[in-house]
């Protein structure tokens, strides 16, 4: 899943893209270094970034969406947490949904993917973009995400968004301290065992500028080293701003699996 932003302020890339002209050339070029995803985002996640309104995100996202589900056989995602942005991108010809707040602000959101059939993103966070920083606490981290995403799931179903359609996140960053994400990391296993596909967005985060001083173009290696280590464990997606690398070292790691 390639990283497409579409934002004035993302932490790697933002303001890049603003332009829906570069941005669907970097989601064409995304798609061509072998992505098969590409995750729109038209409002920055990080701690403390200002809110966007609705008509500013659609303003944003949808143009972008339209022309990269004609122009790549990439599956567009769209990274949102409203219901209409989530409709509209949708009706754009995006496949999958992905919702970092899982809902709790937005409870049309979850009806326009089950009308649409659509892929839904379930990601695990504690607290609130604005809060998740502050003080982060777990007994388990590891057991508590698998816990919220069984809670999550079952209502889901309840909401007519069915288990199939759904592919669990644990959240890498958000509301977690370098620990538990460490944790998390060296116990997706657990997570495997829901049976359902994996997504991990680990690319450049801060976690690793905080285990190797490393800016944030600096930490591919960290950030691969992640990935291998996450598809070991039955990871199946991940969030990635080098698309290309990761691609082949994920390929390398098949070629080294295969016994002929
Ligand atoms: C994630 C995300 C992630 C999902 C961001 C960043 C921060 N969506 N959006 N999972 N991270 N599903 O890219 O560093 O980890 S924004």
């Amino acid at each position: 899943m390639g990283i497409l932003n579409v934002t004035p302020d993302s932490f790697s890339d933002g303001g890049c893209f603003m332009d829906p002209a570069r941005a669907v050339a970097r989601g064409e070029e995304l798609a061509a270094e072998g992505a098969e995803l590409i995750d729109v985002g038209g409002e920055s996640t990080r701690p403390g970034a200002a809110p966007v309104d609705e008509a500013e995100e659609l303003r944003r996202v949808i143009p972008v969406v339209r022309a990269l589900a004609s122009r790549t056989r990439a599956v567009i995602s769209v990274d949102t947490r409203k219901a209409g942005v989530a409709r509209a991108a949708l009706d754009a010809g995006a496949g999958i949904i992905n919702d970092i707040e899982a809902h709790r602000t937005d409870r049309e959101l979850w009806k326009a993917v089950a009308a649409a059939g659509a892929g839904y993103v379930l990601m695990h966070m504690q607290g609130t973009p604005q809060t998740m920083q502050v003080d982060p606490r777990y007994d388990d981290v590891v057991a508590e995400v698998g816990g919220f995403f069984r809670e999550r799931l079952r209502h889901l179903e309840e909401a007519g968004v069915q288990r199939d359609q759904v592919l669990l996140d644990p959240g890498i960053g958000f509301g977690k301290t370098l620990e538990h994400i460490l944790a998390l990391i060296r116990g997706l296993g657990v997570i495997s065992a829901l049976d359902r596909p994996i997504l991990l967005g680990v690319s450049r985060k801060s976690f690793i500028g905080r285990l190797f001083g490393a800016e944030p173009q600096q930490r591919l290696g960290a950030s691969l080293a992640c990935a291998l280590w996450a598809a070991g464990l039955g990871a199946g997606v991940f969030r990635v701003h080098d698309v290309a690398e990761t691609v082949q070292a994920l390929r390398m790691m098949e070629i080294l699996k295969q016994r002929t």
